[in-house]
């Protein structure tokens, strides 16, 4: 016993029931140091998993290529596993949980046979924080075990945290792909055809089985940090959400902090790193993912980043959409799914305005610009130590967390929503958050494309009802002194004009948005009533420099009251899947709206 890492006995059953139940060859815990990842790389390299890049140019950094099966969240096959249905609500898979645990444990049975279980301990937060929490993974992936380093504290310092009597988020993970003595291992083990991400909230355990990436097998985000997290948010009193936080500073010095929910392929990572168009103005980082949430005792929600890593989407990021991200990807960084350069780099679609004449593509085959499949996988990744990116906050590490004063909601849309809009109070950014969506194709004004809504952002990562979600959100208003709690507001970077053309220039630009929203917070700057809350007057962005005709602006912010009433038949219908569920107050906002456009 006295060479265990950890004197937390309960801790110390709960890997020795495991253990018994997973039948590894060997154990190790990990301690979280350079040493035991450059080993662990090692063991990578050796295996076939990881490349090492060259040295010269991408010191310390790796490619690694997955089971073309195995390249993303599957959501299919993730499982909500609360004692009844109606507790996982309409948008969650639900399974009975004694159903799901019998199943696990069949599954798990025996399935590290012949790999190494590596215990892995964490902290999702600054280690000690009051707002986090410590969770112990058990995988036999030594690609989860050194991507864990990265995207999260952890190793001894997390089992000092967690101490004698701590208690810990219990997260089990296999790849599903036992090895029988002398079996030949290959490259990306992982089951293909069996795959569950399992959650069960009431015990706040989370089991994986059967696949190697990212947020499947990286248990600490989605699963622990989002899906399990939002339920103890719910119980406690606290938020766990699927948005970004940064810090703003204006030309006089004055900073505030800003959290923001955007649906996939907004550009979240690249708003979390913005380097502002306006001068004076500062954006520094603290996270690009998730944020966790807390009442200080001044009655201010204060928030952390709980990773310690980026686990951004590679192709799109380049020097011109986002160079912070750039800078943080130069060295310590694991890629999957990239493209191979034959100096031994990275590459994917549009890092660079001109494609490498030769490469070698995310499946390992020789590949030119003329191939019709793409050379880096659309979902390929990075994982970056947060630490290293340029604009980081000096407050990302802080235990405190950062006091937020706006939330932004956002989504992609082609259509009806202006630029900008301020919630007019807690309620109404509720149903604002409630109602964000994406839309998939380029639609003509007065004509929407395929809208797809994901509340919050939250859709496949709240752990519960959404409408219960939706409650809690209200219930967070209703408890607290109205003037402490961040503003709210609805941004849209992608309206188009009658010709398809984006209006707005975005990226760095953004700033000018910022920009309204410090005035806002602070009580100044001037808004117009809309039926869809308060927009900016014409004239109160700063557009200098910008060159965009007023008329331009104007459509930017404009809310047309007849394309809105498509927009509420839409909310109708995304509304009805919640019954009677979906709470009363978001039911009225609607009403409110349906009757102000008509
Ligand atoms: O990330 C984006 N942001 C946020 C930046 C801080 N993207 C990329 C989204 C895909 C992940 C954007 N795309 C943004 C944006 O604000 N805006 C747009 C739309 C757009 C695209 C290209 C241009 C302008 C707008 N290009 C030129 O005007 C030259
Ligand atoms: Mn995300």
């Amino acid at each position: 016993m006295s060479s265990m890492p950890t004197n937390n006995k309960p801790l110390l059953n709960w890997v020795n029931d495991w253990q018994t139940i997973l039948q590894p060859k060997d154990v190790h815990w990990c301690d979280g140091s350079k040493e035991e990842y450059d080993q662990l790389a090692q063991k990578l390299v050796d295996s076939g998993t990881f490349t090492k890049l060259d040295e010269a140019k991408r010191p310390n950094s790796y490619l690694a290529q997955s089971d073309p099966a195995d390249v993303a969240r599957v959501e299919e096959r993730t499982f909500i596993c609360s004692a009844t249905p109606e507790e996982a609500g309409p948008t969650n898979n639900w399974r009975d949980p004694q159903e799901m645990q019998a199943t696990m444990k069949d599954m798990l049975t025996g399935s590290m046979a012949g790999r190494t279980m590596y215990i892995v301990p964490f902290s999702m937060g600054p280690l000690g924080s009051d707002i986090a929490h410590i969770g112990v993974q058990l995988t036999d992936s030594a690609y989860v075990a050194a991507s864990m380093r990265t995207m999260t504290r952890m190793g001894q310092p997390a089992l000092d945290v967690l101490g004698e009597t701590g208690e810990w988020v219990p997260c089990v993970h296999s790849v599903g792909a036992p090895l029988a003595e002398g079996q030949q291992d290959v490259p990306w083990p992982c089951n293909s055809d069996n795959k569950y991400i399992v959650h069960f909230p009431e015990t706040k355990e989370i089991m994986s089985y059967g696949s190697g990436y990212g947020g499947n097998a990286l248990l600490g985000k989605k699963c622990f940090a989002l899906r399990i997290a939002s339920t103890m948010a719910k119980k406690d009193g606290w938020l766990a959400e699927h948005m970004l936080i940064i810090g703003v500073t204006n030309p006089d010095g004055e900073k505030k902090y800003v959290a923001a929910a955007f649906p996939s392929a907004c550009g979240k990572t690249n708003m979390a790193m913005l380097i502002p168009s306006l001068p004076g103005w500062k954006v520094e980082t603290i996270g690009d993912d998730i944020a966790w949430m807390k009442f200080g005792d001044d009655g201010q929600l204060y928030a952390i980043n709980p990773e310690a890593g980026f686990f951004g989407v590679a192709p799109g990021t380049s020097q011109k959409t986002n160079p912070n991200a750039m800078a943080t990807l130069e060295e310590n960084c694991v890629f999957t799914n990239v493209a191979l350069t034959p100096d031994g780099d990275v590459w994917w679609e549009d890092m660079t305005d001109e494609t490498p004449a030769q490469l070698t593509d995310w499946r390992g085959n020789p590949w030119t610009p003329e191939a019709d499949t793409p050379a880096a996988h659309p979902n390929a990744r990075f994982a970056a130590p947060a630490a290293q990116c340029p604009s980081i906050s000096s407050e990302w590490d802080d235990p405190k967390g950062v006091p937020i004063s706006a939330i932004l909601f956002g989504g992609r849309r082609a259509s009806n929503v202006p630029l900008i809009t301020e919630a007019k109070n807690w309620q109404h950014g509720v149903f604002l958050g409630s109602i964000i969506s994406s839309e998939k194709t380029a639609a003509a004004t007065g004509n929407l494309g395929q809208v797809r809504f994901d509340p919050f952002a939250m859709l496949p990562f709240c752990g519960y009802n959404m409408a219960d979600y939706f409650q809690h959100w209200l219930n967070i208003g209703e408890a607290s002194d109205a003037s402490k709690l961040p503003k709210m507001f609805w941004v849209n970077w992608f309206r188009r004009d009658e010709n398809g053309s984006f209006m707005w220039p975005g990226f760095g630009e953004n700033a000018r948005i910022l920009d309204w929203v410090f005035d806002r917070v602070d009580g100044k700057g001037n808004v117009e009533e809309t039926a869809i809350g308060n927009i900016p007057t014409a004239g109160d962005i700063n557009v200098d420099g910008l060159g965009l005709e007023p008329a331009v602006m104007e459509n930017l912010l404009a809310v047309d009251n007849a394309s809105w009433k498509q927009e509420v038949d839409l909310i109708t219908e995304h509304y009805a899947r919640f019954g009677d569920a979906l709470p009363v107050e978001l039911a009225d906002e609607l009403k409110k709206l349906e009757q102000a456009i008509s």
